[in-house]
């Protein structure tokens, strides 16, 4: 019998810095960009549940939760507290909550700095699994004073949905027969590789809720969605046949900055960007790696309009100046007329290095 746990660390960020700053604890958090009183321009990498309640999530415009914190502190309740995240730290205890999940489990594949499909087949049973899980949060709980959230079910979709179930602290489990009845009423956006344009989409079909999906054939969704319609198929019934795979590896480490103006000051740029290439050269050693190949600039104008260039190196490297070096070469046809013959103003620059190895 195929026994598959996934565990999420509840609030990630937010969790270890009210860990680490108990004065924080009680009140409304957010770790993201500096929303400068109201004139940030970053977005949020999370939120603690105090401040979901507020309406403020991942992703969300550091101003938009700026505003959230200002209503909620005209209600007279407490303001948020917005601090800039720190990589390093998060890292480092991802890699030993890890590491109890590797004492416990004999293939462990990390999805993400705080998640992680776990192997749980050779416990035996539901029971077992589910007890075996109880012992891993207890664990993390003492070691790391943080919570986590932990689903099992019978394949990788299952068991990440399930963990999402219950949060925070959660433990959700999903026998093989009961799948099929948990996901149905859920909406479609819980099923991975539903994002917002298909959920759009499938929403002006009448779509909603994952039963709502089972009316069409595999012909059917393959001609609305392409050849994961036919996955979909399997996927809806709780089917799925994704394979752990042991080695996760980080495919990037990158940074980007927006600008607190829209700018064409090469001075300024530059400066930007060597700031930039300091801290991904920072946090590819932070996260345990030595070299990379490839480099790769992203430069958003004022106008939203994105743009990415990139160069891989003949040969993996260490060096700090390499990289300073490609990402300014990359960014200079940003500057002038062979990529912005508009001359347009810059919002945003990002460098990130990929191919990286330990
Ligand atoms: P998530 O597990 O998606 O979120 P979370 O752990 O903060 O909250 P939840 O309890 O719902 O699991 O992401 C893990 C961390 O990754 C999160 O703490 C911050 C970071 N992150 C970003 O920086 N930007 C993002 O858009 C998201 C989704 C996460
Ligand atoms: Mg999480």
């Amino acid at each position: 019998m195929r026994i598959i746990g996934h565990l999420d660390m509840d609030a990630f960020f937010a969790a270890v810095e009210e860990l680490d700053h108990p004065e924080f604890r009680g009140l409304p958090l957010v770790v993201g960009a500096d929303p400068a009183g109201g004139r940030g321009r970053g977005v949020v990498s999370t939120a603690n549940y105090l401040a979901r309640r507020y309406g403020i999530h991942s992703a969300m415009p550091i101003t938009r939760a700026w505003r959230a914190s200002e209503t909620a502190r005209r209600r007279g309740e407490p303001p948020v507290v917005f601090v800039r995240p720190r990589f390093r730290r998060y890292s480092e205890i991802s890699r030993r909550i890890m590491t109890i999940l590797r004492r416990h489990s004999p293939l462990v594949e990390e999805g993400g700095i705080d998640e992680a499909y776990f192997e749980l087949s050779s416990t035996g049973s539901y029971e077992e699994a589910a007890a075996l899980c109880r012992k891993i949060k207890a664990e993390i709980k003492a070691q790391e004073q943080l919570t986590a959230s932990v689903g099992i079910g019978p394949n990788k979709m299952v068991a990440k949905i399930a963990s999402d179930f219950k949060k925070p602290d959660g433990l959700t489990v999903v026998t093989p027969e009961a799948a099929e009845d948990f996901l149905a009423p859920l909406p479609v956006r819980k099923i991975p590789g539903i994002g917002p344009k298909t959920e759009g989409f499938l929403a002006r079909q009448g779509v909603k809720i994952v039963a709502d999906l089972k009316r069409f054939s595999p012909p059917e969704l393959e001609k609305m969605l392409g050849k994961w319609g036919l996955a979909l198929y399997e996927k809806v019934r709780g089917r799925s046949s994704a394979v752990l795979v042991e080695e996760w590896e980080p495919k990037s480490v990158g940074e980007q900055e927006t600008f607190g103006q829209d700018t064409l000051d090469l001075a300024f740029i530059f400066e930007r960007l060597w700031d930039l290439c300091q801290g991904v050269w920072r946090r590819l050693q932070a996260e345990g790696f030595q070299t990379y190949r490839t480099v790769v600039v992203t430069v958003r104008f004022a106008d939203f309009d994105t743009h990415s260039r990139a160069y891989t190196l003949p040969y993996p490297t260490q060096s700090r100046r390499t990289l300073v070096f490609e990402a300014m070469r990359l960014l200079m046809p940003f500057l002038d007329r062979r990529e912005n013959p508009r001359r347009k103003l810059i919002r945003l620059i990002g460098v990130r290095v990929e191919k990286i190895g330990k």
